[in-house]
Order: structure tokens, then C-alpha cells, then sequence
């Protein structure tokens, strides 16, 4: 199951109670593996009484009450070690857009272009986001990323931001990517935009 790999990477960066974990979560690996914060929960807990992570009480508030600070154990380290070690499990494509593309001819006057732009729009408010994070971990000023570095010596820090920049550019190519093939859409349609003016002859 791969939100419980996510958490295991999440809290590699160090421990975090729960409400930081969902808020951890959706500002760092939720951009690449996106999961609702009703789902984190039940897991860090499963995952607790898995003996993957430990939980301390720690106090919360001026009340006496206490949260609990989730923390990997050795358990938890070796399952994101064997979880590096599986292959990966391709799965066969399932695509909303390019299914509805190949059937445009059942589109109603305007729809398809409609839906393309939509499309373009989409991956180009990610891409910008992927930009902004890309910028934000290189700069080593990404909150979880900089708690993660304080664990490594920084000799190795290096590799580490490397790795999370490399991951999203691999989501701002499939962005770009999903641009083009949208445009590429419009022309088929004849919608795609006309030039402002025509090329000098
Ligand atoms: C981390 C930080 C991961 C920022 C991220 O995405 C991120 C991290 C994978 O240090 O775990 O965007």
C-alpha cells in the first residue's frame, strides 16, 4: 500500500504528531502522492499498531491533555528500505482525458476545445506549482525538506535535495507534456489560436 510508503517517507524527515503529519503531508509528498488527511489518520494509526512507527504523548495544550508524536522505529526504517527494493507495480492505463479524446466526435459544438483548454489550464497552474517547489527545495527553504537535511551531514544533504528536485521534474515534464498534447487537440479541432499577425514574408 503506497500512502503507507509515503508516511514512512514523510516521517524519515523526523517525528511528527499527527495534525503535522497531515499538514507535513499535503505541502511536501502529497504533491506527487496525494491523500486526504481522512485517510492519513487511520493509517498512522494501523501503522503504529504495526509496530511500524511509535507513538509518544506529549503534552498539548495548557489542560494537561496530550497528542501523540509519531516516530519510525527500526521496523519502520527497514519497511522503507524493502519498499525501495520492490519493483514497481506498473498498472494498465486507465486515462479520463485521452478515453473522452478518443471519442470526440461525440462532443457537442464547442465541448471538446472547451474541455482541452481546461486541460491546458490544469497542467500549467501544476506546472507552475512544480516550478515553485522545485525553487523552494533547491533553495533548501521547504520546511520538511529542511528537517530532513538536519539529519544528514552535509556531505550527503546534496543528494537528498537532488533526489526530491528529480522526482518533480519528472511532474513538470508529464505537465509540459500534457500541455502540448492539449494544444495539439485544439489544432485538430481547428481552435487552436491564431497567430497575432502573420510572419513577415
Ligand atoms: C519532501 C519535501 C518531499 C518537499 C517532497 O515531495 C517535497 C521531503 C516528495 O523532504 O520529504 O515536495
Amino acid at each position: 500500500m503506497t500512502l503507507r510508503s509515503a508516511l514512512l517517507a514523510l516521517l524519515s524527515s523526523g517525528p511528527l504528531t499527527g495534525y503535522d503529519v497531515a499538514k507535513h503531508f499535503s505541502s511536501s509528498v502529497g504533491h506527487v502522492w496525494h491523500a486526504p488527511d481522512s485517510q492519513i489518520y487511520p493509517e498512522l494509526r494501523k501503522m503504529l499498531a504495526e509496530g511500524l512507527l511509535s507513538g509518544q504523548s506529549v503534552p498539548w495544550g495548557t489542560r494537561g491533555a496530550t497528542k501523540t508524536e509519531y516516530a519510525l522505529t527500526p521496523d519502520g526504517e527497514d519497511a522503507l528500505r524493502e519498499w525501495q527494493s520492490q519493483p514497481l507495480a506498473y498498472v494498465r492505463d486507465r486515462d479520463p482525458a485521452r478515453l473522452k479524446a478518443a471519442y470526440f466526435e461525440w462532443a457537442p459544438p464547442g465541448v471538446a476545445a472547451q474541455q482541452l483548454r481546461a486541460h491546458i489550464a490544469h497542467y500549467e497552474e501544476q506546472r507552475l506549482q512544480t516550478l515553485h517547489m522545485i525553487e523552494a527545495l533547491e533553495r533548501r527553504v521547504h520546511p520538511t525538506l529542511a528537517r530532513r537535511l538536519g539529519r544528514y551531514a552535509e556531505e550527503e544533504r546534496e543528494q537528498v535535495v537532488r533526489f526530491k528536485v528529480f522526482a518533480y521534474e519528472g511532474q513538470l515534464a508529464r505537465a509540459e507534456q500534457e500541455i502540448a498534447w492539449a494544444k495539439r487537440g485544439l489544432q485538430i479541432l481547428g481552435e487552436a489560436e491564431r497567430p497575432e499577425s502573420p510572419d513577415p514574408l
